[in-house]
């Protein structure tokens, strides 16, 4: 099958301290599986998931750090053609909180314009251990302006959740951008570095059987 069907494709990233759990959600979410050790050695580039959305076909490439985070050593590189960003910190973790203000900020510094942005507190099931309160996580969601939702890798808890509203938002903001510059394809090349240029949307490529097309 050299040309797998979809409407969307959509690069996301998984930003965060190491340790998190990153490298976990993203093989939860991806593979449906959980493993509690070897994971953080792995150099993994990215995972792909197609999704349904709406009856539109959106292809998730997720990007995961190789342990570069450790170093605070993430490149503008790294963040080229991102559309949206899970920001990760680890409930049992207050330094991992603390330090999402540098992450944010690193994001405004490195990734374009608009990117939209998920903040997620991961490690839910691990009550005993918890040191930051879901209100504490609201509070600072809410002043960055992010949603925010609480998650377990380990127990699959909301993951499902984190990746949907974050891959809701760029499809929503994808076709408000094809909307307001419709007859101008080229303009949205730029959101879509990485996958030559095709603007991330895939509409009509297909007989184009799909209804309400904002692209006619
Ligand atoms: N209890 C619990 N542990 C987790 C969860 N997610 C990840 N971990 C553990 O946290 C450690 C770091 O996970 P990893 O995915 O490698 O973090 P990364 O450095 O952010 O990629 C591993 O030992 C995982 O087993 C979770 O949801 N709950
Ligand atoms: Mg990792």
């Amino acid at each position: 099958m050299p040309n797998p069907h979809y409407d969307f494709l959509i690069k996301l990233l998984l930003i965060g301290d190491s340790g998190v759990g990153k490298s976990c959600l993203l093989l939860r979410f991806c593979d449906d599986a959980w493993t509690p050790s070897f994971i953080t050695t792995i150099g993994i580039d990215f995972k792909i998931r197609t999704i349904e959305l709406d009856g539109k076909r959106i292809k998730l490439q997720i990007w995961d750090t190789a342990g570069q985070e450790r170093f605070r050593t993430i490149t503008t590189a790294y963040y080229r053609g991102a559309m949206g960003i899970l920001l990760v910190y680890d409930v049992t973790d207050e330094r991992s909180f603390q330090n999402i203000r540098t992450w944010h900020s690193n994001i405004e510094q490195h990734a374009s314009e608009g990117v939209s942005k998920i903040l997620v507190g991961n490690k839910s099931d691990w009550e005993e251990k918890r040191v930051v309160t879901q209100e504490q996580g609201q509070a600072l969601a809410d002043e960055l302006g992010i949603r925010y939702v609480e998650t377990s890798a380990k127990a699959n808890t909301q993951v499902e959740d984190a990746f949907f509203t974050l891959a809701r938002d760029v499809k929503a903001r994808l076709i408000d951008t094809a909307q307001s510059t419709s007859g101008a394809p080229g303009q949205t090349g730029d959101a879509a570095g990485g996958f030559g240029g095709s603007g991330g949307i895939n509409v009509g490529a297909q007989g184009n059987k799909t209804q309400g097309s904002c692209c006619s």
